[in-house]
């Protein structure tokens, strides 16, 4: 079994259901469980032009899987695009993103996958729900989370729920 941590995304179509149905098709998925979710937080839009988009809703769970790296990204695309997930532009408004953060201590550069998650060290809406549930996790390729997080200065997100069940 592998340690992997999702990052969870939604800013539309109803995030907070968007949130726990994908978290419980994540667990229903072969040879995975997840273990543990984080609360869920709000954070405006993170967007590459000047379109408004509505605030997003975010989260990370970890999972044991036996899914392999692609295969898992293959599972997660087909949750994605089951929970109504259209993909017009990039970093544009989504019913939900799945993003493979973290998995195990692997860090991988092919052409569908980069681990970690290539952006994930900037976004405070990733770093505070990980840190949350796994505060004592290094991250592969730069340093211990916990070390991470003492030289950032973000503003506390806002907590909106946690998950079903
Ligand atoms: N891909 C490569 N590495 C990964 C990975 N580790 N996990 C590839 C998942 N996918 C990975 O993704 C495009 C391609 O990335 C996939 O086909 C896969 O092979 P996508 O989900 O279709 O497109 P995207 O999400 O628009 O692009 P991207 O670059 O993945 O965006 P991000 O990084 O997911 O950011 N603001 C707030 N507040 N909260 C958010 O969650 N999210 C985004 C999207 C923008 N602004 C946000 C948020
Ligand atoms: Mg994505």
């Amino acid at each position: 079994m592998s340690i992997c941590f999702i990052g969870l995304g939604s800013n539309m179509q109803q995030p907070l259901q968007q949130l726990n149905n994908a978290k419980r098709a994540i667990d229903a998925l072969p040879d995975t469980q997840v273990v543990c979710c984080s609360s869920i937080y709000q954070s405006p839009a993170l967007t590459l032009d000047d379109e408004p988009q509505d605030d997003y809703l975010n989260a990370v769970i970890q999972l044991d899987t036996a899914l392999q790296p692609e295969a898992l990204l293959d599972a997660l695309q087909k949750i994605e695009n089951a929970q109504g997930r259209t993909r017009e532009k990039r970093w544009g408004a989504r019913s939900i993103d799945l993003d493979i953060l973290l998995y195990d201590d692997h860090i991988i550069h092919s052409k569908r996958l980069t681990v970690p998650h290539s952006e994930m060290l900037k976004r405070a809406f990733v770093l505070l729900p990980l840190y949350q549930i796994a505060p004592d996790i290094r991250i592969p390729g730069s340093q211990d989370l916990k070390l991470l997080m003492s030289n950032r200065v973000d503003e506390p997100l806002k907590v909106v729920s946690e998950f079903d069940g």
